[in-house]
């Protein structure tokens, strides 16, 4: 099951007491004081790990711990430091503030770990406060508390791509046919709840991830359908694919305008990043019904014949356009039942993802 949220009660541990101790030996009567010094709590870091792409293993638990300090002891001895916690987390989670909303970490990077709660410090023994006045002090410092805080960990999926379009338009039947990913497919609406995440592998070498989301219709910014809550998985994506359904009983500009003003509403984030169009279905009416109706689609987007659209390198005889500016950076009829444009879409979608990329040697 993909888990997207857990709130969990995080405590740094308590610092250990220092110690109140007089050095005792045989024919030593007042001996000075050796109370050692507490060892300071453990702390709770957080270290992110690519390695893990879910907030699954926090499910039923809702109270970690680090712990505590040990108590100081005679002959100066310390206590031994309680030993920390890293929480392991998938890069994309943020770590928020259950009280008051704020986002108090994002964590992006791999390999990073980052100190989250600091253990309470341990408390000195007492022969610190020896003094000329005081030679034998009975005060040692009690140990530090540790903090704890309630948070909630909410991972966003990172992914290259992001699936965009109404339900039943084939985005699962998509990220089946491309990445590794194997969610339900069904012809009825609504078939996704929750995001699956897929890798596409283009060679050896080269790989990307997309992301199948809930689909959207109108009004879903304002709670209809599943809502926009799922946008929340793509908004940190590099690219997203629109995808427009030839054969549904919604028309082809009425699936795309309404999914950019959806995408608008939700935020402009979401809206103004680079986006590419896939035409989906094409293998399920003729030929010749199915050009027309693209056809009519780039029409009514003003997009026939127009300047910045030249003709995209697809393996196949259907049309496909390639824009430049804002709009769809290209338009590719595609099907995952016959396989029709995959490939070309799949090169498409990495070079789109690469566009403003310097080269990494
Ligand atoms: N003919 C044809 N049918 C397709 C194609 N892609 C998907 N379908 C069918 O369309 C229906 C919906 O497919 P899904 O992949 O579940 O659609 P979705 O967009 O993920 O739907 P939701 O998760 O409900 O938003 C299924 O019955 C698929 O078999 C295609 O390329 N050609
Ligand atoms: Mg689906």
């Amino acid at each position: 099951m993909f888990v997207d949220s857990v709130e969990l009660i995080l405590s740094s541990g308590k610092g250990g007491a220092g110690s109140v101790s007089f050095w005792r030996e045989k024919f030593v009567t007042k001996g000075g004081p050796d109370g050692g010094d507490g060892g300071d709590g453990g702390d709770i870091y957080f270290k992110v790990d690519k390695n893990r792409d879910t907030l699954s293993a926090f499910r039923g638990r809702n109270h970690i711990k680090a712990e505590n300090g040990r108590a100081g002891e005679g002959r100066k001895r310390y206590g031994r430091k309680g030993r920390s916690v890293d929480i392991i987390v998938p890069p994309g989670t943020q770590v928020i503030d259950v009280d008051s909303g704020d986002i108090l970490l994002d964590l992006t990077d791999d390999g990073d770990r980052v100190l989250f709660l600091k253990g309470g410090r341990g408390g000195l023994g007492n022969w610190h406060f020896k003094s000329s006045t005081n030679q034998r002090p009975t005060y040692a410092q009690p140990g530090e508390s540790g903090v704890t805080k309630s948070v909630r960990l909410e991972l966003k999926l990172i992914a290259d791509i992001g699936l965009v379009g109404y339900p039943s338009v084939g985005k699962s039947t998509l990220i089946s046919v491309i990445s590794n990913a194997r969610p339900k497919i069904a012809g009825y609406e609504f078939t996704t709840l929750i995001p699956n995440l897929g890798v596409v592998d283009i060679d050896e070498f080269n790989s990307f991830t997309v992301a199948d989301i809930p689909g959207i219709i109108e009004g879903a910014s304002l709670g209809r359908g599943l809502g926009v809550e799922f946008l929340k998985h793509i908004e940190r994506t590099d690219t997203l694919l629109i995808l427009i359904d030839i054969i549904n009983y919604r028309d082809m500009e009425y699936q795309y305008r309404t999914l950019l003003e959806e995408l608008e509403s939700y935020s402009n984030k979401l809206y103004s990043k680079k986006f590419a169009v896939a035409l989906t279905k094409c293998d399920s009416t003729t030929l010749e019904e199915t050009n027309i109706k693209i056809e009519q689609f780039l029409g009514s987007l003003g997009l026939k014949g127009n300047r910045g659209l030249e003709r995209y390198g697809a393996d196949s005889s259907y049309i496909s356009y390639r824009g430049v500016g804002r709009g769809p950076n290209f338009i590719l009829p595609i099907s995952a039942v016959s396989g029709l444009n995959i490939n070309p879409l799949k090169y498409a979608l990495r070079d789109l993802i690469n566009m403003d990329k310097s080269d990494e040697v």
